[in-house]
This record gives C-alpha cells, sequence and structure tokens, in this order.
C-alpha cells in the first residue's frame, strides 16, 4: 500500500510509543522511513527499534530547536528526495501542570505545552510542504480531553484543542498542494507519556466497562488507523479528528 512512498515519523520514544505503533504499520506496507528521536536520552532506544527497517534514518530533532528541526528535514532531502507522510506523534506537559486544578496553570506550563505539543504541528507542516512534492498526507495524535473536561489532563486538554483546530486551519492551507491534515483521537494506551497523567489505571478501568467495545484501544489499532490516513484509502479526508477509542466518546449518561 506505502510502496514508493517516504514518511517522516516524530515522537517514537521506546517499543510502547504510539508512534513506533505507526513505523510498525506502515513499514510493514513498504514505506520508506525517517526517524526523529528527541535528545541523546532516547538516541539509543530508537536506534535499537529501527535497525531492522531497511532504509530507516535516525535524525536528532528537537522540536523547540529551530536548527533541528531545519537539519532533520534537510538530511531527508538529501537522503529521500521527497516525502509523502509525516506523522507527528509529540507531546509535553510539566508535571505539576498535569495534577490538581487547570486553574493554577503557570504561564510557563501554559507555554510550553502549547508549544511542543500543538504549535510543532504548524512548525513541522511549514518544513515538510516543500518535500511534499506530490502531495502529502499529514496525521497527529489527539486525544478527547480537548473537547471534555478529563481530571488531571488539564493543560494538555488545551493543547489538544489548539491542536484538533491547527489541524482545520492547516486542511485549508495545505490542500490546495493535495496535502491533508488530519488528528486521530486515541484513547488512553499505557505508555511513557501516559504514566504522566494521574489516575490512568483508574481510567483504563472505566474505559474498559463502559465504552462500546467494553475494551482499551491498542496501539497497534492507532498504527492501522494512521496507516489509513496516510494511504491514498483516505485520499479524500481532511481535517477531520478520527476517533480511535472503542466508541467511548459517543456515550453520555
Ligand atoms: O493514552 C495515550 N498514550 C494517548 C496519547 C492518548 C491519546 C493521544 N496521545 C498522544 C500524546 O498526547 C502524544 O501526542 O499521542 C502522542 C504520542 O504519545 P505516546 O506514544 O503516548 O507517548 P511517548 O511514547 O512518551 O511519546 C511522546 C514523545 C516523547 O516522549 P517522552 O515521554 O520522552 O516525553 O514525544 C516526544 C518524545 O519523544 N517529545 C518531543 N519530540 C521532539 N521535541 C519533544 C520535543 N520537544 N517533547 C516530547
Amino acid at each position: 500500500m506505502l510502496e514508493n512512498k517516504t514518511g517522516m515519523i516524530f515522537g517514537v520514544a521506546n517499543q510502547r510509543s504510539i508512534a513506533w505503533a505507526c513505523a510498525q504499520a506502515c513499514a510493514a506496507q513498504g514505506a520508506k522511513l525517517a526517524f526523529t528521536y528527541q535528545g541523546e536520552r532516547l538516541k539509543e532506544n530508537v536506534e535499537k527499534l529501527t535497525k531492522d527497517l531497511e532504509g530507516a534514518l535516525v535524525v536528532p530533532c528537537d522540536v523547540t530547536n529551530q536548527a533541528d528541526v531545519d537539519a532533520a528535514f534537510q538530511t531527508v532531502e538529501k537522503e529521500f528526495g521527497k516525502l509523502d507522510f509525516l506523522i507527528h506523534s509529540i507531546a509535553f506537559a510539566p508535571k505539576e501542570a498535569l495534577d490538581g486544578e487547570f486553574v493554577m496553570t503557570s504561564r510557563e506550563a501554559f507555554t510550553t505545552a502549547l508549544e511542543i505539543s500543538a504549535f510543532s504541528l504548524t512548525q513541522l507542516a511549514l518544513a515538510a510542504t516543500p518535500l511534499m512534492k506530490d502531495g502529502g498526507s499529514i496525521v497527529t495524535m489527539s486525544y478527547y480531553g480537548a473537547e471534555k473536561v478529563v481530571q488531571n489532563y488539564n493543560v494538555m486538554g488545551v493543547a489538544k484543542a489548539a491542536l484538533e483546530s491547527s489541524v482545520r486551519y492547516l486542511a485549508e492551507d495545505l490542500g490546495k498542494q493535495n496535502i491533508r491534515v488530519n488528528a486521530v483521537s486515541a484513547g488512553p494506551i499505557n505508555t511513557l507519556s501516559a504514566r504522566g497523567v494521574k489516575n490512568m489505571g483508574a481510567m483504563l478501568k472505566h474505559i474498559a466497562e463502559k465504552s462500546p467495545l467494553r475494551r482499551n484501544v491498542e496501539a497497534r489499532e492507532v498504527g492501522n488507523t494512521a496507516l489509513f490516513l496516510v494511504s491514498d484509502l483516505s485520499s479524500a479526508i481532511t481535517g477531520e479528528t478520527i476517533y480511535v477509542d472503542c466508541g467511548f466518546n459517543i456515550i453520555g449518561v
């Protein structure tokens, strides 16, 4: 499905990362992939995970550093010549902001969370556009806390609301170049980032009881949806937020 396509994947931290599930789904369909890692602490993880993927590139990229972003895209242009898709699976908020009341969010925590978790999509979309010569597809990861209050999700919910809105504005801007932009709103999955959210265990239990499918989503299922969105099977879908949450979002009382 993705033979002769090249993709860039942001946000692999370890084998549990949603980005890694996306990478596995895309690699299995023949995509050639470039991975970015944030800082030296994650370099070894990403290199080990990707060592058996033929032709995979691994480049550093902390999105708070524009020089890193520029260098990463230059390397991809040099090695791959073009880009067909980009998967953005990055988020961060200081730990203290993910506990207690939202009203206590500091200016610094707000700015950091919004910069890394929301602005980075626009930043990466702008850098990717010149490489998407035959059109392209950009996918990001969101969460239900963007639209409803989820205890302790706090400023990350506000960042995800900004992210989902950015998806719509980017879809309009880039549609003229046949570049599609979509979000996947994933149900909670026990990853490194998720462990930063308090009461994750209780949340997983609640969803397993209340969602229509009576279970939690697996990273593999989010990866498969990302694969659909970067493939030509979704060629008329842009600006959307697609739920991959075992149906939890449709439930009222
Ligand atoms: O329940 C979940 N796990 C859900 C996650 C449900 C719904 C959505 N998501 C979202 C997250 O908010 C995020 O946007 O999916 C995305 C991926 O999250 P993940 O796979 O759950 O978490 P993780 O494996 O930790 O990957 C996120 C990575 C970072 O990992 P750590 O944990 O080291 O912060 O985002 C990257 C980093 O690799 N990251 C950055 N990358 C570049 N520059 C930066 C940065 N400044 N900051 C964080």
